[in-house]
Parts: structure tokens; sequence; C-alpha cells
């Protein structure tokens, strides 16, 4: 019977995805477990796409289930006449089944998602959906890949929706371990892509919840992304347009920093490599501008055509298309590869631009401006360093005077401690090792790279400072090989202001030598809170958490002086060498950037210049900061 066989091949699939899970959901980590979320979100996430949901709720349960629940129209809970089986079964326990038994008109699929909700069923110890659809409630249970009832209807309902709990199943993932900060990011991500969409994350363990909603869309997120960088123009621009089932929507806003934030997504996946969207967007920008400017007299006879990289230093834009068939290519499926995508989304820029330019005109000259600028300051700086390099004096004896060098010149045996104010500065000096310990003293507060035009930037002595003591050079002068301490370690106070100025100098790191931070180059010291001494017995510790801990375990031995360091200013040399730089005793923490959308979002708005959203940003990510996982 040909039944029977088709029952043979879905178990032997459904045991192979559980015999190699990191073939289907990547890894059998934090984040094969996340994949899984985001897999059963993605079902919620199309039928919002389709206009039919406008709610998502996410809970994480204290006993490790995942609720994922949505108001749509519920899945159809019918026969699938071809085999006799209701459809929903088909697709909870049938591989690939996912899109044969729909008719959606947007997938997520084929990216990074989209291995199909029955791995998830094949991942859980169980799974149940319950289905409100007819005015009923529909529930069936699965687990490890089975189905464990039968479709029936177990009660009535005036609402409509689809709601799937699921526990990771602990034979594949172990201790199953959720990132909350990954899976608010995302979420968070999706709310904007999709505007208004209203989506709700419990932690019920926590008793924390987080609602995110954008009616503003991807405009929203580019303002956030831009909050506290000078504006070239005071709107951000927002463009859209549909060609064959292909929806296109471009968020921008240029300003006056540096650096160029530009992020797309197909079918709300971050194709962090690119592909024909972005390849159409920058060279229909770039080519618009230039026509734009010659037209308005704006570019002179004499000025050469603006160059991309000129026209983007300082632009933050989202580009996020819906495509009906999306090819991902590339190993990590994160690159749009749909070749008549370029130029649809060239099309949609070119005409709604010269619409929006010819009601605005005086926001086209600031942006081409603008781009003239940076053409200028490009051209300039590289003139400087060609002098400087002629001169052959730029890792020597230009060493900042304020660098007290160690004798080592072998890079990999050698660190620079970056330390802000000139007491601790001289403490670390007095108390470091010189044969292969460099100290760097920083005066006053750090420029907000983020607000400061390159030209102000350059202009700085710290900032000028840090360059040359690190060796590299940066931008299109940058050379790895050049650095000359394998580590870089920030050294701040252990408090608020502390928290700040790192945050300040990871900014610049980032922005500037992000090579440095991808490279595993740079670190932040973690000085001590406490003093502890019990007799002679001196021990120090590095939180409240300690402390406490400590507290309890010598309760009974006598009497306790505990001493506060308000700051590492307060430690005499051989303290801080002892605590915090001696590497058989200190705690180093290794900068990591992890995406870099998110690592574009924490530095903006930490930099940003809503100063009360500033500090309850430092303080609701002070973990992050704190264990650098940026
Ligand atoms: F697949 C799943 F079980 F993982 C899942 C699906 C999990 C969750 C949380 C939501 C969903 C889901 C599916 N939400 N909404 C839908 N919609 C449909 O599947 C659907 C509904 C109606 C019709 C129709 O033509 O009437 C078609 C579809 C595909």
């Amino acid at each position: 019977m040909v039944y029977e066989a088709d029952q043979i091949k879905v178990l032997e699939d459904l045991e192979a995805v559980r015999v190699r899970p990191g073939m289907y959901i990547g890894s059998t980590g934090q984040s094969g477990v996340m994949h899984l979320i985001e897999e059963i979100v993605d079902n919620s996430i199309d039928e919002a796409l389709g206009g039919y949901c406008t709610e998502i709720r996410v809970t994480v349960h204290p006993d490790n289930r995942v609720t994922v629940e949505d108001n749509g129209r519920g899945m159809p809970v019918g026969m699938h006449t071809e085999s006799g089986i209701p459809a929903l079964e088909l697709v909870m326990t049938t591989l690939h089944a996912g899109g044969k038994f729909d008719n959606k008109s947007y997938h997520v699929s084929g990216g990074l998602h989209g291995v199909g909700v029955s791995v998830v069923n094949a991942l859980s110890e169980h799974l149940v959906v319950e289905v409100r659809r007819n005015g009923n409630v529909y529930r069936q249970e699965f687990g490890r890949g089975l189905k464990r009832s039968e479709l029936e209807i177990v009660g009535t309902s005036k609402k409509t929706g689809t709601t799937v709990t699921f526990l990771p199943d602990s034979e594949i993932f172990g201790e199953v371990q959720y990132s909350f900060s990954k899976l608010a990011h995302r979420l968070k991500e999706l709310s904007y892509l999709n505007g208004g969409l209203l989506i709700i994350l419990e932690n019920e363990a926590a008793g924390v919840s987080r609602r995110y909603q954008h009616k503003g869309g991807i405009v929203s997120f580019v303002k956030e992304l831009a909050d506290g960088k000078e504006p070239v123009h005071p709107k951000a621009i927002f463009i859209e347009g549909e060609e064959d089932g292909t929806a296109v929507e471009i968020a921008m806003q240029f300003t006056g920093s540096y650096d160029e934030s530009i992020f797309a997504f197909a079918n709300n996946i971050n194709t962090v490599d690119g592909g024909t969207h972005l390849t159409g967007f920058k060279s229909s920008l770039t080519k618009f501008l230039n026509d734009y400017g010659r037209e308005k007299k704006i570019l002179k006879k004499d000025d050469e055509n603006l160059r991309g990289e000129d026209i983007r230093e300082g632009l933050v834009a989202i580009i996020s298309i819906k495509i009906p068939n999306p090819e991902f290519e590339g190993q990590t499926k994160t690159k749009l590869g749909n070749p008549e995508v370029a130029s649809l989304v060239s099309n949609i820029l070119q005409e709604q631009l010269s619409v929006r330019f010819s009601s605005n005109p005086g926001e086209a000259r600031a942006i081409i401006e603008k781009s003239l600028q940076a053409g200028k300051a490009r051209m300039a700086a590289s003139k400087a360093r060609k002098m400087v390099r002629r001169k052959g004096a730029l890792f020597t004896s230009t060493l900042p005077g304020k660098l007290a060098d160690c004798s080592s010149r072998d890079p990999k045996k050698s660190e620079l401690f970056i330390v802000e104010g000139d007491s601790a500065g001289g403490s670390a000096k007095q108390g470091r090792d010189r044969g292969f310990q460099a100290i760097l003293p920083l005066r006053g507060k750090v420029l907000n790279v983020e607000k400061a035009g390159l030209a102000k930037l350059l202009d700085n002595a710290e900032i000028k400072a840090m360059i040359t003591a690190v060796g590299t050079g940066i931008r299109d002068d940058f050379a790895l090989e050049r650095l000359r301490y394998h580590k870089l370690v920030i050294m701040a106070d252990a408090d608020v202001d502390g928290a700040h100025i790192c945050t300040l100098l990871l900014t610049f790191f980032y922005r500037f030598l992000r090579t440095l931070v991808e490279n595993g180059h740079v670190y932040i010291a973690k000085p001590p809170l406490y003093q502890v001494k019990v007799g002679r017995d001196t021990t120090y510790l590095f939180s409240d958490e300690e402390l406490n801990a400590f507290r309890e375990q010598h309760n009974s031995k006598g009497k306790m002086s505990v001493k506060r360091f308000k700051g590492l200013g307060e430690m005499n040399p051989k303290e801080l060498w002892d605590t915090t730089m001696d590497p058989e005793h200190r705690v180093l923490k290794l900068v990591e950037v992890r995406d870099p959308l998110e690592a574009d979002e924490v530095f903006s708005t930490l930099m940003g210049s809503d100063v009360g959203l500033r500090r309850d940003f430092i303080w609701e990510n002070s973990d992050k900061i704190t264990t650098l996982d940026i």
C-alpha cells in the first residue's frame, strides 16, 4: 500500500532530523532553540503579512515551554483530500510539507528558517496546536515528530487564531537556555519590519513582559538608529512601491555621522550579505543624486561625480522587500539572489525620490552638499596621510607623549591599557609590568564619535593619541599587521560613569577599528568593587552578589572590614596591579560584536541625545555591557 510506504518515509525523515539536528537548525545550543521559536513565529508573521493577524504573543514559561499565539484566521482544520489526513497533522508530521497545503502570498521559507514546523515537532518533547476557527477550538498534540492525539474539538470560541506550545527536547538540547535579549531583539526587529503589528514577549519566570509596536514601521526603525546623530534633513525619507507582487520599502535618514548604516531585509530576514536589493539601492541612489545635482547645477562643471561612498557617509537606511519567491544564496543563505530585484528597487527609488525632491528641493541640496563635503574630507585625509607616510614618521617617533610604552616590541605579548583619568593613569603606570604593559591615560570626556564629524574627530587629541598608539591606522589606511598591541584593554571605574566612558570608547573602536573588535583584540578590565579584610587576609570582590555570598560564608569568623572602591583612582598602584592588571588575577572581558544591527542599535541609543532614554538603556543593558555581549 502506498500509504504505508509513505508512513515509513515520514518516520525515516523525522528520525533523520533527530539524528542530525544541526543540518536543520544549525546547532543544538542556544541558537538552535532560538531557531525553533523563530520557525513557529514565522508562521504567525506570514499570517500578518497576508493582513490577517495583528497581534503575536510569545511566552516563555518557567518550565521552559514556549507558547506562540496569534489572532490570525486559525490554521485550516480540514482534510487533505489526497491523503485523507487533516492538513494540520500533515504539516506537523511531514518534512517539507509546509507550503504544499496552503497558498500564502509570502513565505519566509528558503532563507535561514523555512525548515518547516515538522522540524520543531521532531525536536520537541511535546507540542500542542490549538486553533480557534469556525466558532470552535480545535486541539491536537504531537511530540518527537509524531502525533500523540487526533485533531478534536475541545471547546468553543468567538475568536480566531492559532496557538502552539512546545517544549524543546532535552534529549537534543540538554539544559535548555534562552537568550532573552536575542529573542527580544528579533521580535522588536519584526515589529519594525511589519509596521503596526503588536508583538508581546513574556518571560513568565522573571515576571517581565515587553510590548513592541511601531506604527511608523521602518521609518521608526531608522529614527531610532539615527537618534543622536546630526540630521542633514529634518524628516526621514520613506519610499515604497510594488511590482509583480514584490513590495519594496525604503526608509532613509542622512546624518552628519561618519559611518554608513544600511540594513537590508528580504521577507523579514536580515540579509547580512546583501544581495540584489542592496546593490540596486546603492547604484540607483548614486546615479539619481548625480543626475539631480547636475540638472539643478548643485554640482558645478568642475566638480567630479559624487562617489557612492561619499553619498552614503552618515546614511542610516533600511531596505525591506517582500517577495513571493525569494532566492537566498551563500553559505548562510543571507544574500538575496533574485536578479530582477535590482532594477525593481532602482526604478522605485528613482521615481519616488524625484517626487519627494520636487516638493523638498532643500532636502536634496543638503544631501548633495553633505556628500561633496564628505568627498573633500576624504581627499584631505588621504593627502594628509600621504604626507605623513612620506615622512615615514607615523608609527614610531610620533607616538603620543602621554603614552607610557612597554619595552617589548612583540605585539603578540604586548598590552595597551587605555585608562580614564590622570590619577588612575598614574597608578597604572606605577603598578604595571613595564615589560609588556603600556598605559595611555585619557583626559576628560571622550569625544562622542556618533555625533562628531570625521574632521572634528581627527582633530581631537585623545582620539589621535589612541589611533597612533594602536598603530594600525584607520579606514582605507588600516593595516592589521601594524597593530602594536594584541590586547587593547579599556580600564574605567566600575560605576555608571565608567560604563558610559567604556561605551564611548567601544563606540570609537566599533566605528573606526571594527576589525580589531571582530578579531578579538579589544577587552574591558573589570576592577573590583570591594576590598574585604578578614584578619590578615585581603579579598577583592567584583559585585554585590559576591559580597553577600562572602558575608554569609564568613559570618562567624570574627571581624570583617569592607571598603568600597569609588573609582580606580582610589586604588594604590599595587592594589591596581593585584586586582586589575596582573594576568594571574585580573578579570578581562572580551568585547565581541554579535549582530551588527544589534550593535548599531545599542550604540545609537547609548549615544543618543535623549538622556533619559540613554540612562534606561545603560541600566537595562547593563548585563550586555559588562558581559560585553554587544
Ligand atoms: F504552523 C504552526 F503550527 F507552527 C503555526 C501556525 C504556529 C503558529 C503560532 C501560528 C500558525 C499560523 C498559521 N497562524 N496563522 C496561520 N494561518 C494559516 O495557516 C492559514 C489560515 C487560513 C487559511 C485560509 O486559506 O483560510 C490559510 C492558512 C495557511
